[in-house]
């Protein structure tokens, strides 16, 4: 199941139904809107050659069972708006889609996609009462694409031979694992000089408002809707990749009650393990101050609601 129609939403569900290898149901407050998506992505079956099934839907009883419901309902940023500003309407969001969904699909693993990503993570975690493994949020992977994709550029390489990591939470704070960054085995610190990996590190973290910015009218779909692809597929064929996801932490990289990105391996259980990198200062310290800015949110949201 995918929950909101919107350019996230429909987008994962068209990358889904494209490969064929699970039904989907779609599903949003708009009458018509998830319904009219889905059976323009179940028609076009024919041309690509998918057998999935594709739903539409605004009544919750139709995603029961499901095994992977990926949460992307919710406002996105507009020009000048940060993640942070849509924390207390997506809150409420995320606080009633999640206890629609975890009453038909009691045992799915959920992925959150909707921003602010961490606190939005941990509101679904706390609301649906699920353990820690089964609620994922979406963002360190397309953090490091971006990350990836821009050395790639400037080096001229292939996107696939730049090996990286954007760790923490998805916002200002994120941390870009500079020292952990290699080109074909090869540390970027060796091919690029400070200030042009300055500039790439910066560019990554304002990567959102880039896209925003050009668009005026909507944020990003087409890299989140791959990244969070790629963590279903990693759920659904028990890959164990090791993918940066949020995830609940109990003392990982010394932060604790606290959803933030950090290397997980994703397998048929959800995260099946949170993958410690020995990591050196600066990067630990940028990964825990990171952390206790979620924190923030996390506090402001627990101050006007409680579960
Ligand atoms: P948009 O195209 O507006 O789609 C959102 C959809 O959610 C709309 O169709 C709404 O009708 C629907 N919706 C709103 N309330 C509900 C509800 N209660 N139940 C069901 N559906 C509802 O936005 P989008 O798809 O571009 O973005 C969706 C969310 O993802 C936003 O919060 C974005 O900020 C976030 N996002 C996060 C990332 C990350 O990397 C974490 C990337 C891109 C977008």
């Amino acid at each position: 199941t995918v929950v909101g129609a919107g350019n996230v939403g429909a987008t994962i569900a068209q990358r889904m139904a494209d490969k064929g290898y699970a039904d989907v149901v779609l599903i949003d407050i708009v009458p018509g809107l998830p319904q009219g998506k889905a059976l323009d992505m179940l028609e076009a079956g024919a041309v690509t050659g998918s057998d999935a099934l594709v739903l539409g839907t605004n009544d919750y009883a139709d995603t029961a069972g499901s095994d992977i419901v990926v949460i992307t309902a919710g406002l996105p940023r507009k020009p000048g708006m940060s993640r942070d500003d849509l924390l207390y309407k997506n809150m409420e969001i995320i606080t009633n889609v999640t206890q629609q969904v975890v009453k038909f699909s009691p045992h799915c693993i959920l992925i959150v996609v909707t921003n602010p990503l961490d606190a939005m993570a941990q509101r679904c975690f706390e609301v649906s009462k699920f353990p820690k493994h089964r609620v994922i949020g979406m963002a360190g992977i397309l953090d490091t694409a971006r990350f990836r994709t821009f050395i790639a550029r400037e080096l001229n390489v292939s996107v696939h031979s730049v090996a990286a990591y954007v760790l923490g939470g998805h916002g200002d704070s994120m941390v870009p694992m500079v020292a952990y960054t290699n080109v074909a085995g090869q540390p970027i610190t060796n091919r690029m000089t400070e200030e042009q990996i300055t500039k790439i590190v910066n560019r990554t973290r304002e990567g959102g408002e880039e896209i925003v910015g050009l668009l005026q009218t909507g944020s990003a779909f087409y890299a989140p809707s791959a990244a969070a692809t790629q963590m279903i597929e990693a759920i659904l064929f028990d890959r164990r990749e090791i993918l940066p996801c949020s995830t609940y932490l109990e003392g990982e990289y010394g932060i604790s009650g606290i959803f933030a990105g950090v290397p997980t391996a994703l397998g048929s259980k959800g995260v099946e393990e949170v993958v410690e990198i020995r990591l050196a200062e600066p990067e630990l310290s940028a990964l825990q101050r990171s952390a206790e800015s979620v924190k923030i949110l996390v506090e402001k949201m627990r101050a006007t609601s409680k579960i």
